[in-house]
């Protein structure tokens, strides 16, 4: 993986310890957002002014090999600061899936393309459509795909 740079854990706890876990059990532990049973991966950005490395549980979102990252942040008023990450840094990200990490490029997605993977994400984590009530702005979508 081509991410080299010093690996800043988040400050939340729960996140630190999940993304811990998921990577010294190769994907085998901590692969689920609490006890919902629903799958998540691990996505590593770097700082947009930091330059350090980030690493930050997302669901798991997959069609066809290629992955939608959705910067719900809970229905909060903000975007999350990985949001800024990818959007600065798009070509510096890589997602775990499993055993391994692989590089990928982001993008955001507008309109019907974004309709389109909005919905997979709804399906496979249903709360997206309450966060998108609760949040005063559009939750922004990113394709993730290998590269
Ligand atoms: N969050 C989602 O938005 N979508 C999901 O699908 C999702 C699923 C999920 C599953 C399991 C789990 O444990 C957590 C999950 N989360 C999900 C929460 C997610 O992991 C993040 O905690 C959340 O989205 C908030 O992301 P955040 O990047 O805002 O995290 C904060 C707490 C954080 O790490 N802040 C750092 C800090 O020091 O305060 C800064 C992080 C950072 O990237 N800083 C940048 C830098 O340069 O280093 C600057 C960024 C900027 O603002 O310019």
């Amino acid at each position: 993986m081509t991410l080299d740079g010093e690996y800043e854990p988040s400050p939340a706890q729960w996140v630190r310890e999940q993304v811990e876990t998921y990577e010294r059990s190769g994907g085998k532990e901590a692969n689920t957002l609490r006890d919902t049973g629903l799958p998540i991966v691990i996505v590593t950005t770097v700082g947009n002014k930091s330059g350090k490395v980030r690493k930050t549980p997302l669901m798991r979102v997959e069609h066809g090999g290629e992955y939608v990252l959705v910067a719900s942040k809970g229905g909060a008023p903000e975007h999350p600061s990985w949001y800024h990450n990818l959007v600065a840094n798009p070509d510096r990200v890589a997602i775990q899936d499993g055993p391994e990490p692989f590089d990928v490029k982001v993008r955001e997605l507008t309109g019907e393309e974004r309709e389109l993977w909005w919905s997979r994400a709804v399906a496979a984590f249903p709360p997206y459509a309450e966060y998108a009530e609760r949040a005063s702005r559009l939750i922004p979508v990113f394709l993730a795909s290998r590269r």
